[in-house]
């Protein structure tokens, strides 16, 4: 007697295919992390592609606000406490110019190719 029936392990093939096909997916789309130590952002510059995702981790004692008025890649994090992590998506190719609502001086510009 079999341990299997065929409608179960064909079951179990098209997971096992579809769990393979995922990772290389994901694959296409990185994700980078920009850090906001001491007021300003770290790195200062990025280079991603289209569908990659960045991380603002808050390293710092004091809220920001990450937030970008560039072109077809506008966006707005909101408050974001100290010790908190966004994401942001990269959806149009271009420079992107993000900053701080609460501090002026944190730039960070990054580069969106396709
Ligand atoms: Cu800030």
């Amino acid at each position: 007697m079999p341990r299997f029936t065929l409608p179960a392990l064909a079951a179990a093939l098209s997971l096992l295919v579809l769990t393979a096909a995922l990772p290389g997916a994901a694959a296409q789309a990185k994700e980078f992390e920009v850090d906001q130590v001491s007021r300003s952002f770290k790195p200062g510059k990025l280079a991603v592609k289209i569908g990659d995702t960045v991380m603002f981790k808050n390293k710092d004692t004091v809220a920001h606000n990450v937030f970008s008025a560039s072109a077809g890649n506008e966006f707005d994090l909101h408050i974001q406490r100290p010790g908190s992590s966004s994401f942001w998506k990269a959806v149009k190719a271009g420079t992107v110019v993000v900053r701080c609502a609460i501090h002026p001086a944190m730039k960070l510009e990054v580069q969106i190719a396709r």
